[in-house]
């Protein structure tokens, strides 16, 4: 992708092995492995257990980063970010996503409905998603506005591809992104904790920037199922809760769509949600942070950057807003 720019640098060669004929043809076999399986018919995302994830033929282009976006930090052990997960829908303890959506999800098949106002409104299958743009491998810092945070190797597609393909019209400013909700497959629904289903948006120029990922896999393999499978959200500057999980819909609107953190408590989740050392929550300071994985609960916690550390690529999407009032 072109897209895949700074102003500091060129632009990033392709992680060219990894067409999505490739990564389809790749979840297609272990799909198949899996239907095969005596007892396990429910697909990709619901196997029994994280290691059996596909894996990628992925080169690992950490150089290949822009410079001004590279992430020196050491990635958070794989084994953290598949068993310290936020998938409310699953429960809210953080072992409830790894515990529950594996055997339960059913990611395959998938569609991706969006519309609103486009001039090209689609229903996208993951195949077609995946021939939008190459899938290119990104090292992003995920901040929650809990306090942890990990440093992730993303396998996704930049959403401005996908906002490119539907060509949204003039009078679309803003993006809904809807997660699944279904009964039948996410216990969590039965709690009221936040409105089903789970509502993300983003201004479009937020959505339209190069950082923007529709990831639909990490640390080499397709997204498990606790993580978001089959694609969900990676917005890096801004707290977790953006990253919307296991999509369904995109909705292109006018108005600032409202969104389920807002919906369960307006006062303490703002719709822009940008990770700000200087804006506490309303019940406790966002100066700090703890990196999962780095010496238990007592380990030295870390500064929390402005804008997550990425302030360079994003700090001009908000000049002349007051932050403190737009938190
Ligand atoms: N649909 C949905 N998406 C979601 C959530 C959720 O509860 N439901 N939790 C969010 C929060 S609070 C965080 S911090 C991240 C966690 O992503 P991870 O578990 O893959 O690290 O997912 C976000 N996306
Ligand atoms: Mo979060």
């Amino acid at each position: 992708m072109g897209s895949f720019k700074s102003a500091a640098g060129p632009s990033v060669p392709k992680a060219s092995e990894i067409t999505p004929e490739a990564f389809f043809s790749n979840r297609r076999r272990i799909t198949g492995t899996l239907l095969s399986t005596p007892g396990i018919a429910l697909g990709l995302g619901s196997m029994p257990s994280v290691g059996s994830a596909a894996s990628l033929a992925v080169p690992r282009p950490l150089g290949a980063q822009p410079s001004s976006w590279r992430v020196m930090d050491k990635p958070t052990e794989e084994h953290h970010f598949l068993s310290y997960n936020n998938f409310y829908e699953f429960g809210t303890d953080k072992s409830d996503p790894a515990e529950k959506a594996p055997s339960r999800l059913l990611v395959d098949p998938w569609t991706l409905r969006v519309e609103g106002l486009v001039a090209k409104p689609q229903i996208f299958d993951m195949q077609e998603l995946l021939k939008l743009a190459a899938v290119e491998e990104r090292v992003y810092r995920l901040r929650c506005v809990e306090g942890w945070s990990m440093v992730v190797p993303w396998l996704g597609i930049p959403l401005n591809a996908l906002i490119k393909r539907v060509q949204p019209l003039g009078s679309a400013k803003y993006l809904q992104l809807v997660s699944l909700a279904d009964e039948k497959q996410m216990p969590g629904l039965r709690s009221d904790v936040l409105q089903w289903p789970y509502r993300e948006g983003l201004r479009m120029d937020e959505a339209a920037h190069d950082l923007t990922l529709l990831a639909v896999g990490a640390y080499g393999k397709t997204l498990a199922a606790q993580n978001g499978a089959p694609i969900r959200l990676v917005v890096p500057w801004k707290y977790g809760f953006k990253s919307a999980k296991s999509i369904v819909s995109i909705n292109f609107v006018e108005r600032q769509p409202t969104i389920s953190w807002q919906k369960a408590a307006a006062h303490e989740y703002g719709f822009y949600s940008n990770v700000n050392p200087e804006v506490p929550h309303r019940r406790w300071s966002q100066a700090t942070e703890r990196r999962i994985g780095e010496g238990g609960l007592f380990a030295p916690r870390r500064p929390t950057l402005m804008f997550n550390g990425y302030a360079e690529q994003v700090a001009s999407l908000y000049t002349g807003m007051d932050l403190r009032r737009y938190y």
